[in-house]
């Protein structure tokens, strides 16, 4: 598989998005550096879903950054996405990887150490990590410390990225986790200048943990 770079990863969430669409806010958080994006679409009906997919993935193949499909691995192959992410509800990642084939990336969703191990086994890409911080963006989010991350990152060999409510101030907490990247929502498409606010995330990431 080719080298992916996973250091800010844009998670997408039309209800927070400041732009007019939500292309056009995934434009410019690519312009601001992001160098991968998730369609997270909770509410879309699956046409929608697809068609949002389409859209979307005009402007990821434009800047040849990696489109990665939210929990539906059926509208995944139907646009021919790069991957799918899915959680510890949505189909095993053994299931996914069956479905998928070898060479589409699969993120999967831990918050412990024994769901990060049996992800790996089962043939995921890299894992998504957190919540890391209170957020308000998702509901319902188990929380993950700062040393579980460190233990969860020596633990596994696929890349980590970490989760939730990471915005500038909370950066540091991950210095010394080890982190392969982040994945943020509204510290990138909940600000007034999407580009700018993904920008001084690239940079305080670089700064902060892999500088
Ligand atoms: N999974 C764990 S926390 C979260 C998801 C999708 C939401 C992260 O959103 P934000 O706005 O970056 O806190
Ligand atoms: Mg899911």
């Amino acid at each position: 598989m080719k080298h992916l770079d996973y250091t800010l990863y844009l998670v997408t969430d039309r209800s927070c998005m400041t732009s007019p669409t939500l292309e056009e806010g995934v434009e410019q958080a690519i312009l601001g550096g992001c160098t991968m994006v998730q369609l997270r679409e909770k509410e879309a009906s699956a046409r929608e879903f697809l068609e949002t997919a389409r859209r979307v993935q005009t402007i990821t193949r434009r800047y040849s950054v990696p489109l990665i499909i939210n929990d539906r691995v059926d509208l995944a192959l139907a646009v021919d996405a790069d991957g799918v992410h899915v959680g510890q509800q949505d189909l095993p990642c053994s299931v996914v990887r069956s479905l998928v084939g070898p060479e589409k990336i699969i993120g999967v969703s831990a918050a412990t150490l024994a769901e990060a191990k049996q992800a790996q086994t089962d043939g995921a890409t890299y894992l998504g990590v957190g919540a890391m911080n209170a957020t308000t963006t998702k509901i319902n989010t188990r929380s993950v410390t700062p040393a579980q991350l460190a233990e969860i990152k020596a633990a596994v060999a696929i890349p980590v990225v970490a989760i939730g409510g990471i915005h500038p101030a909370t950066l540091a907490n991950l210095s010394h986790t080890g982190v392969d990247g982040i994945a943020v929502v509204s510290a990138i498409l909940a600000q007034p200048d999407i580009r700018l606010a993904a920008a001084q995330l690239k940079t305080g990431f670089q700064e902060r943990i892999h500088g």
